[in-house]
């Protein structure tokens, strides 16, 4: 029995220190400098806005490009855009790679209009990726667009051809910098910290220089923060992302930028989050609310495995739209926002499959976006045949698998009317089977893409509006 109760009464101090962990930072354990500064997402108009957008496009482009993942004859099976690490293909060629960049092709109102017909609300775009090539005219490194045949900027038309369409741009930067001679992963010796130093100095100046060079994007996207070098100076990142915030008010920047001055990243030491949202979902998502413990978070996703830049043989299991269209509903019904990646060929062009895609994705947006743009949790729990979303009192469920019944069960919450139901603007008679308790008649004819019911409510007063709210955890 005592045996029992002391085991009941650890789980509970495990579940109020983890609860204290995410939601209050007064009760932190570790004095912290350069932890998180804010307790809860942020409330301002352009945080709001990213928010209600669900839906992003990331591009990776750069001179991986050229070499579309192999060299040499020879296949490389990792991700295309780390080429250069691989042990086939000599560094010294791969930094002269950018003698034949000249994407003839590259037509960003093109790239844009797709984004659009897809129905991404913002992008992301690789402005440097690992290797350090710059798609944009940097003064601080020759090592840039201006000095391939292309000669041109692709960052500023870009930017411009997606604002155009109404589509917010973000700046991915890598702060890994396989080309820069002050780029360190670990500080050894006195000249490692010196050139370091200098190093960050130069992050410093490629920042300022992308903000005021195309001032309409609304954030950075950082990665390759990884290394000790990097997580041991939390005092600079920390400074860095407070410079960054001051200079471009509303900027927003996810968790990969920061480490505390103990090295913690993404969650400081005190378990609360860095940054505006939780950036470490990469190429996989939460399965319940309690994994994002009511923080914004967004996931980033490939089409094949783990290929971000342009690959010509894609290996392993290449997702189909159906299943994207179902990570992005995912995304929302746990409120959260789903990027997914694009790597055009060197020329500028898209390849078919993802071409395809785009298209396929758009279609299904076009009909049913209103089940994912603005929406959020639902607090209805995940049921068996897909998920539902939530727009005010409007209940979307996203239907990915029909019972061979043909009945869809939704329960809500006690006080909550259902005043009607619809189906692509046809009425949808449900049945009452129980207290608050219904079967929505679907059918069972075979179905090629998953479909939406859109649900009206009204909460009565005194109405459960906890089932509503997000999962407190
Ligand atoms: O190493 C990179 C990778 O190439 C790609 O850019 C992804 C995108 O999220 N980020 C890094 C790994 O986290």
């Amino acid at each position: 029995m005592k045996k029992i109760f002391m085991a009941a009464a650890a789980v509970l101090l495990l579940v109020q220190l983890h609860s204290n962990a995410q939601s209050s930072p007064n009760k932190d354990s570790i004095p912290l400098q350069h932890g998180a500064h804010r307790s809860g997402n942020r409330t301002d108009a352009d945080m709001a806005r990213w928010r209600s957008l669900r839906f992003g496009q990331f591009v990776h482009w750069g001179l991986y490009a050229i070499a579309g993942g192999e060299w040499n004859g020879k296949i490389y099976n990792g991700a295309a855009e780390w080429i250069r690490s691989w042990k086939e293909m000599p560094t010294a060629v791969y930094d002269q790679l950018y003698k034949q960049f000249n994407p003839v092709n590259y037509h960003p109102e093109q790239w844009a209009q797709q984004a659009k017909d897809m129905g991404a609300g913002y992008m992301i775009i690789t402005t440097k990726h690992h290797d350090g090539f710059c798609l944009w005219p940097s003064k601080y490194t020759r090592y840039t667009v201006a000095a391939s045949p292309y000669k041109k900027d692709i960052i500023g038309p870009m930017v411009e051809a997606y604002n155009k369409k109404g589509i917010d741009v973000y700046l991915y930067f890598s702060i890994i910098d396989w080309n820069h001679p002050d780029w360190r992963t670990s500080l050894k010796t006195p000249a490692d910290s010196a050139a370091y130093k200098r190093f960050k100095v130069f992050v410093k100046n490629q920042l300022t220089e992308l903000l005021v060079k195309y001032p309409t994007v609304k954030g950075f996207w950082f990665d390759g923060t990884w290394d000790d070098s990097w997580k041991n100076d939390g005092a600079f990142s920390d400074e860095l992302e407070q410079y960054l915030q001051k200079l471009h008010p509303g900027l927003i920047i996810g968790s990969r930028l920061r480490a505390d001055e103990r090295g913690a990243r993404h969650f400081d030491s005190n378990n609360h989050l860095m940054g505006d949202y939780e950036q470490g979902w990469e190429r996989k998502l939460p399965e319940q609310p309690a994994d994002v413990h009511g923080n914004d978070w967004e996931g980033v996703m490939t089409i094949p495995e783990n290929q971000w830049g342009y690959h010509a043989h894609w290996l392993g299991h290449i997702k189909s739209s159906n299943e994207l269209i179902e990570m992005l509903v995912k995304s929302t019904s746990l409120g959260g926002n789903f990027v997914l990646n694009f790597g055009p060929k060197a020329d500028g062009t898209f390849r078919s499959e993802e071409v395809q895609r785009m298209q396929e994705i758009g279609n299904w947006m076009k009909v049913n976006g209103s089940a994912v743009y603005g929406a959020s949790e639902a607090g209805l729990g995940k049921p068996d045949w897909g998920y539902y979303t939530r727009r005010g009192d409007s209940v979307f469920m996203v239907v990915f698998n029909v019972p061979v019944s043909g009945n869809l069960r939704v329960k809500l919450p006690a006080k909550t009317t259902l005043a009607e139901a619809s189906a692509s603007g046809q009425p949808v008679t449900p049945e009452l089977i129980g207290k608050n308790e219904y079967f929505i008649p679907v059918g069972n004819a075979p179905r090629h893409a998953p479909f939406v019911i859109l649900l009206q409510t009204s909460r009565a007063a005194g109405a459960e509006g906890g089932h509503f709210e997000k999962a407190k955890t």
